[in-house]
């Protein structure tokens, strides 16, 4: 299935001469799925070029059209959610049920967000002088930044695409470089659906170049960014030398609370799902089970049984309980923490590559758990795979506190059936989303998205709040008295 993609730059796809190409490969069976240009700063210049000029226009489009226009894209990648879902699971691994979840993520997004091409409200108040009206109004930033990882490859780049252009910005859209023929894919869904030349604009190639490139340059407003902490720390501090907002969604450590008054059967589904669903690679994933000491020994055996039957395989297999992980460099870092973990903790299940057969193939690990006390580095850092740190403790103050003991907070959960713990918990854990009874991924697109602490820098995107990333509030005052009127002196 392998394809040959260009960059999209003022509505035209092109490969500038003499230019690099890099290609994506399958993680489950190591075909190549895509081959891309590896841009420059130059390209991306030209391409924050192309959105600079298109801005005027695309800002001055009625933003209800630019709802439409997004609304034919959700339409559009409704009718391609099976092809698009199956080349999620070819080029990233995620299991097929997975793979057309992050497609179907990007529709619900499309359309969610299409609509506040009719709200976009701002607020009236009133002034504190007579004939004077007092409102706020929207406004789009200008060019600005999508910087997207691998492990939603459709779904992330909607997120933040499709809020963008709503609300009126042109949109230079640079995609993690092994989903990039998703990206295309995406791109050319907008495309199909109307956007207009260089409203959004796609640069693949290495983030250190193309990243930096669109980050320092001085024609871009904001940036929006999802991926690692390391790295998000570079795109901030290079974000504020042109002192642009810049929006980070990064890491994850989140916790599932398991208490002795659980559904044991509930949450035993909720910790796989959480666990190992995407192959542990999602912000979200449940990393840590904080366990009752009291049901303790009883949710581990239940747990071990099931894994016994977990399949790992074929993610294109809809029998398949969990894929590879999406490429050899997460191959290796997993596997160094499970190393680490082998040393600092007790391995309970798994800990191996596998091999033999399609195993091969691929990078396949096994679903891996860790008994471990709080306060390790596997209990700490994010691995980002199929690894759980189990920690026993003593009482719900102890579970919270090792909780919140870590440097992010994304996701959280609690299992229990004392209502009042649960509303305590909502209280308690620090976390920007806190699941009752429900494992720690899954978040809905029409709610807010994003963490705490080293899981941000404060902003959110999904949900009605998805338009203040990318809107600058204008603050209006009209006064009709045909005199002037001297706010905090003239009042009465
Ligand atoms: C992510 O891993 O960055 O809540 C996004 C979830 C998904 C989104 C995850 N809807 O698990």
């Amino acid at each position: 299935m392998e394809s040959g993609y260009g960059l999209f730059i003022d509505g035209r796809w092109s490969t500038p001469p003499k230019s690099k190409r890099f290609v994506t490969k399958n993680p489950a069976t190591g075909e190549t799925v895509g081959s891309f240009v590896s841009g420059t700063a130059e390209d991306a210049q030209r391409a924050v070029g192309s959105a600079a000029r298109a801005f005027p226009g695309w800002r001055d489009t009625p933003a209800p059209r630019r709802g439409e226009i997004l609304l034919e894209a959700a339409r559009r990648m409704r009718e391609r959610k099976s092809d698009l879902g199956r080349l999620v699971t070819c080029e990233m691994g995620k299991v097929i049920g997975e793979g057309l979840g992050d497609v179907q993520e990007s529709i619900d997004f499309l359309e969610y967000i299409a609509g506040e091409g009719r709200r976009l409200a701002g607020e009236t108040v009133p002034s504190e002088l007579r004939s004077k009206f007092c409102l706020t109004v929207r406004q789009p930033k200008g060019v600005v930044a999508c910087i997207t990882p691998w492990n939603f490859p459709t779904a992330i780049p909607n997120w933040k695409i499709a809020a963008a252009l709503v609300t009126g910005n042109t949109v230079v859209f640079k995609p993690a470089s092994n989903t990039a023929r998703c990206a295309a894919e995406v791109v050319k869904v907008y495309e199909q659906a109307g956007v207009p030349p260089g409203v959004l604009n796609f640069v693949t190639g290495p983030g250190g170049v193309v990243g930096n490139a669109l980050v320092s340059d001085p024609r871009v407003r904001a940036v929006s960014f999802t991926g690692g902490v390391a790295t998000g720390r570079e795109v901030y501090a290079l974000g504020a030398e042109g002192l642009k907002m810049v929006h980070l969604e990064l890491g994850g450590k989140n916790p599932v609370l398991l208490m002795d008054d659980a559904d044991l059967p509930l949450a035993l589904d909720g910790v796989l799902f959480g666990a190992y669903g995407t192959s542990g690679q999602r912000c979200t994933a449940t990393s840590r089970l904080i366990v009752h000491e009291k049901v303790y020994a009883a949710f581990l055996e239940m747990l071990v049984e099931r894994l016994e039957e977990f399949a790992v395989g074929d993610p294109l297999d809809p029998a398949t309980g969990m894929g590879p992980v999406a490429s050899a460099d997460q191959e290796r870092k997993v596997l160094e923490y499970i190393a680490l973990g082998k040393k600092e903790a007790k391995l309970r299940y798994g800990g191996k590559k596998l091999t033999g057969g399609l195993y091969d193939r691929g990078y396949f690990l096994e679903p891996t758990i860790f008994e471990t006390k709080h306060g390790t580095r596997i209990s700490k850092e994010e691995i980002f795979g199929p690894v759980l740190s189990v920690i026993r403790v003593g009482t719900y103050e102890e579970a919270v506190r090792v909780a919140n003991d870590v440097d992010y907070g994304l996701s959280s959960s609690i299992y229990t059936s004392d209502v009042n713990r649960a509303f305590r918990a909502i209280h308690d854990l620090e976390a920007g989303i806190t699941y009752i009874n429900a494992p720690t991924i899954g978040a809905e697109v029409q709610l807010p998205f994003g963490g705490v602490k080293h899981t941000g820098n404060g902003g959110r995107e999904a949900g009605s709040v998805a338009i203040e990333e990318f809107t600058e509030i204008k603050t209006v005052f009209v006064d009709f008295s045909s005199k002037l009127q001297k706010a905090q002196i003239d009042a009465e």
